[in-house]
């Protein structure tokens, strides 16, 4: 019997489909509290357009670039939020200590709008003030010259900045002599990048736009589209009324995976009618999709056999030409159980059985996967797994099927393309050192993790952060925030303030910068960037709206500024490059294979894309073919056990991006004005003796140190029993840093295991 729920503060079931009206108007909120009307509409036209500024909302790729204006909820949010018309003056620094402003949520901080000058942390008064360009760069360079070390310097990147930014940021490091890049990919989709080139030979995704309108089936992997990849919902929704199955894997039931209504359509808009979108939803438990992705496996190669010699449920003839490793894989699915295979996804044998032969049926099918297979600390071998499955049906190399790592930042994909890696090829250094002739540092340096471990053991000193909120992004605040504070410099680029930038070191500087939607004039008129979608498309952006203060300068001209001040015999002509971006795009193109004729090509409507051998079947890697892996058992970390231990998922809200809070509501989950909820199943609570609505204590089981969070309302939720989940960045608390994947460094930010009792005080 299901008991009456007693009301919640915030907490109101939401019955309506994703998208509709609630999106428009939660656009038309965002555009009041953010921008001058008058200005929005057409800015927001611009975003996405041929001679406008790609959207910093998401990676997901443009069909229509060159034509229609397509409508975008969080899309919207993420340009009004750049072109606010609320600034931090010198005027509000002066009356506001530092120490003050930490005390102020994440929310707020941003929320007061644009930074508009250069600022130096004053410690006598405890305030940021303003400095000259030149005065902070010449300090920065003498600082920075002055370290015994250059591996004592970390440079962060955040995935916004674009090719040209990255480029000459990975320049100025290299000249100086570091491979310390900790880069927001190490904290997303690092297991891709590592994973998929052992498998495939190339760590991007396979499939283009073209592939969604000749597959046959999609499975959906860990991911929430509805909030994060909003314009994917439209291909989604196409798909969906095209009756192509789409099968979803995700412990959350997420609303838009189930109904959504197309705010370009019509009809759905003007009948309040909408589309169901997944034709299927298995609440796989956190971390349990491996023990999934084996069981479909496993039930195809059954299901093979049970057909008898000649099926081609199983591509032998693709598997025989293009593969290795498969008996391996083959015999590890033989011996593993399908009881453990149960317990550890929480689905049953007849489900992965009913998935496989949906799979065995369709000709092309597509696998889309998100965080929730990445921030696992399997997974890199989460990612090998898609990839093995894809491959037994040959489903890579083909029209209507591949693999779609759904990317993060708007260009995090471009920056690793132009060498933002701490694990550089030696291929990439001895193009640097033939065209510019300084001496790269060969000596692998430091990701996210390690770069801030070498801050919190205090062997590394300086910061320099190419955007981003580094700090509160990674685990473990605790351990990061001192960190943070006992360097002896630190150096953000960035357009709004955050907690970051107020943990301030020593000497602290923060440079503000142009935003993407900003008009970047330079000596040679107005520039354009570069970025790389998703899909490998490499095509121009350009600003053009008054940028929000005369003071700000672009995030190429800040690197060379600093590269310039610091480095004094730099063979680098740093300012010739910033008078002329184009001029960066062809070193970019001498050092870096596949952007042949970088400036013509990225001339035309869409751009170019970046070679992708695999959709030709060629397969890059040491054996030249592609690679089946096995993954031995099903579990996700083996260690951790007992009946009281959930798995803690930190997740995004719908009105956040990342570390930035556009307002306090997730709308689909059903929660308005608060962020301090945990979701949890009803069986879950029944077992500790907790109600819906209740103060709850939680604590992570694995760490060293005690990690808890305390008095957060428990709310009941329709997630995969076993399985809990809290918003990001808050619930960073209970990440600890060392509780990683270990292939690729990533944090497991998605199967941290705790445990939950009644709050203590109260
Ligand atoms: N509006 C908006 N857009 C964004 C961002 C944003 O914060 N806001 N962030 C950008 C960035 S950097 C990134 S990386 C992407 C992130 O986009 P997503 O990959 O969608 O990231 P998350 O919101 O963290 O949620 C992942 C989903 O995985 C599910 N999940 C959690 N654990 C598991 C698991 O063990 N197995 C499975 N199968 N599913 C699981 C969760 O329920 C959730 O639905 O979005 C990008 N776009
Ligand atoms: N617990 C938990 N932690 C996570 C995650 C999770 O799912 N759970 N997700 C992880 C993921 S996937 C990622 S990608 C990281 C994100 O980590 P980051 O990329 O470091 O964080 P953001 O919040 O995107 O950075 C926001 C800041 O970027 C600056 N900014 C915005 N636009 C620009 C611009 O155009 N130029 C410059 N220079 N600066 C700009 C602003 O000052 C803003 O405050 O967080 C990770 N942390
Ligand atoms: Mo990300």
């Amino acid at each position: 019997m299901i008991k009456k729920k007693r009301a919640v503060p915030g907490i109101r079931p939401y019955d309506g489909p994703a998208g509709g009206w609630g999106a428009l108007k939660a656009t038309a909120i965002a555009v009041k509290t953010q921008m001058e009307t008058f200005e929005a509409p057409v800015t927001l036209m611009r975003t996405n357009q041929p001679d406008g500024f790609d959207c910093p909302g998401c990676a997901w790729p443009d069909k229509e670039h060159h034509s229609t204006f397509q409508f975008c909820e969080n899309g919207a949010k993420a340009v009004t939020w750049e072109a606010t018309s609320k600034r931090v003056t010198p005027e509000f620094l002066a009356a506001n200590t530092v120490t003050s402003l930490l005390e102020k949520t994440d929310f707020e901080l941003e929320g007061y709008g644009r930074l508009t000058h250069p600022l130096v942390y004053d410690s006598a008064s405890d305030t940021l003030r303003p400095v000259e360009w030149e005065d902070a760069f010449k300090r920065i360079g003498e600082l920075l010259r002055g370290m015994q070390s250059p591996d004592q310097v970390e440079f962060y990147t955040s995935g916004r900045a674009s090719n040209e930014a990255a480029y000459l940021f990975q320049l100025f490091a290299r000249e100086f002599g570091t491979n310390n890049f900790p880069d927001c990919s190490n904290m997303c989709h690092e297991p891709t990048s590592v994973g998929l080139p052992q498998s495939i030979g190339i760590g991007k995704g396979t499939v283009s736009l073209d592939d969604f309108d000749n597959t046959e089936l999609v499975i959906s992997i860990g991911h929430n589209p509805g909030t994060n990849h909003p314009r994917m919902m439209g291909t989604l929704h196409e798909l969906a009324r095209r009756q192509i199955p789409i099968i979803v894997f995700n412990p959350l039931r997420e609303r838009a995976l189930e109904r959504f209504a197309d705010p370009q359509n019509v009809i759905e808009m003007a009948t309040y009618s909408s589309t169901n979108i997944a034709s299927t939803y298995y609440q796989v438990k956190a971390g349990g999709d491996a023990a999934a992705l084996k069981g479909i496996a496993k039930a195809l190669l059954e299901y093979d056999a049970a057909q008898g010699a000649g099926s081609n449920v199983i591509d032998r003839d693709f598997i025989a030409e293009h593969t290795q490793g498969f008996e391996q894989f083959a015999t590890d699915l033989a011996t593993t159980p399908w009881k453990d295979i149960e317990a550890e996804s929480g689905l049953t044998q007849e489900d992965l059985e009913q998935v496989a032969l949906a799979y065995a049926k369709s000709k092309a099918t597509i696998i889309t996967y998100g965080m929730g297979i990445t921030q696992h600390n399997k997974g890199t071998a989460n990612v090998r797994l898609i990839a093995d499955l894809l491959l037994m049906r040959g489903n890579i190399g083909k029209p209507g099927a591949g693999i779609c790592p759904l990317r993060g930042h708007s260009n995090v994909q471009g920056n690793r393309t132009v060498g933002i890696t701490e694990k550089p090829s030696p291929e990439f250094l001895a193009n640097l050192e033939n065209v510019f002739g300084f001496v790269a540092p060969k000596e692998h340096g430091h990701d996210a993790v390690k770069g801030m471990q070498s801050m919190v053991e205090g062997t590394s000193k300086a910061l320099i952060c190419l955007g981003g909120n580094f700090a509160v992004a990674l685990p473990d605040p605790d351990l990061c925030f001192p960190a943070m504070k006992s360097l002896d410099l630190s150096v953000h680029l960035g357009t709004k303030l955050n907690r970051s930038h107020l943990l301030v070191a020593r000497e602290t500087y923060i440079l503000p910068c142009l935003g993407r939607t900003e008009l970047d004039m330079q000596d040679s008129g107005r520039q354009s960037i570069t970025v790389e979608d998703s899909m490998s498309m490499v095509h121009a952006s350009s600003g053009k709206l008054k940028p929000a203060s005369p003071f700000l300068l672009s995030e190429p001209a800040i690197v060379a500024g600093m590269a310039k001040a610091t480095l004094q015999d730099s063979k680098v002509p740093w300012m010739e490059l910033v008078a002329d971006y184009s001029i960066i795009r062809d070193l970019i193109e001498k050092t870096i294979p596949g952007f042949d004729k970088y400036n013509e090509r990225i001339a035309q409507p869409g751009g170019f894309r970046m070679p992708l051998p695999p959709t030709e079947r060629i397969w890059p890697t040491p054996t030249g073919k592609a690679m089946f892996s096995v993954f031995s058992g099903v579990e996700e970390d083996a260690e951790v056990q007992g009946d009281d231990v959930l798995r803690l998922i930190t997740l995004r809200s719908h009105d956040q991006y990342n570390t930035t809070i556009y307002a306090m509501d997730d709308r689909y989950r059903g929660v308005f004005g608060r962020r301090d909820v945990l979701f949890m199943h009803d069986i879950d609570l029944e077992k500790r003796g907790l109600e819906h609505g209740d103060l709850v204590d939680i604590e992570t089981v694995v760490a060293g140190r005690k990690l808890r969070l305390e008095n957060i309302t428990v709310i009941s939720y329709n997630i995969a029993p076993g399985s809990v989940g809290a918003y990001y960045p808050e619930a960073n608390v209970l990440v600890p840093l060392d509780y990683i994947d270990k292939e690729s460094g990533t944090p497991s930010y998605k199967s941290v295991p705790v445990r939950v009792t009644h709050a203590t005080a109260s």
